[in-house]
């Protein structure tokens, strides 16, 4: 069994449990929560990075990132499913690039404050941050993915605009009408998309 370490939140990890649903191995997967904040989850001797997602293997070797987990999980499925062969390799990891530096720009700036005082807070940084994402959505909305496309790049796709969704209200879909529609196609043809749907408790 392959041991997913992540978090409900995660939008890293989703992307993980996305990619596993769309393959068929989600079956062969179990998730063990990780708290990225407590010194002793043995997440970091697994991931010195002390990040989500890890993927401990059945020889005890871990892999990380989520770039990584995914190419593995396709090569585990028997290849060029999620990750197409070569050209369409490049367009679909192109996007999953943007799509994960949209989520990490995200994720930066609820950093900003969760991990700063309030008067440390740097607002410059922060809209930096925001203008990543911003300039991504403003390209995407000018050609988004296809409706039906399940490859590394739209799964990354939808869990940026799924964090999005959680963490900043959902505002990004003002203005973007066609990754709106877009982002519906996916959830419409990827089940596990709504299945790994985080809802902060109430
Ligand atoms: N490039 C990494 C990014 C992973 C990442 O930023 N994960 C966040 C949670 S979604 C994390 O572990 N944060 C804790 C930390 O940065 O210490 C990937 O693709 O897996």
């Amino acid at each position: 069994m392959l041991v997913l370490r992540s978090s409900p939140a995660s939008p890293f990890g989703r992307k993980v449990k996305i990619a596993a649903a769309v393959l068929g191995l989600s079956d062969r997967i179990e998730v063990v929560v990780a708290d990225t904040n407590d010194p002793g989850d043995n997440l970091r001797s697994q991931n010195p990075l002390g990040k989500i997602p890890a993927l401990i293997l059945d020889d005890g070797a871990t892999l990380y990132d989520s770039a990584v987990i995914v190419e593995y999980l396709d090569w585990l499925a028997g290849g060029g499913k999620i990750i197409p062969p070569a050209p369409e390799r490049f367009r679909a990891l192109t996007l999953q690039a943007l799509a994960d530096g949209m989520m990490d720009a995200a994720i930066l700036q609820i950093y900003e404050t969760r991990f700063r005082e309030p008067s440390q807070y740097v607002a410059k940084w922060v809209d930096h941050q925001a203008g990543k994402i911003d300039r991504a959505l403003e390209r995407l909305e000018a050609g988004p993915p296809a409706d039906d496309a399940r490859d590394v790049g739209a799964i990354a796709l939808a869990c940026a605009l799924g964090y999005l969704d959680l963490r900043f209200a959902g505002r990004w879909r003002t203005g973007h009408p066609r990754l709106v529609a877009w982002l519906k196609a996916f959830a419409a043809g990827a089940p596990a998309f709504d299945e790994t749907r985080f809802v902060p408790p109430a």
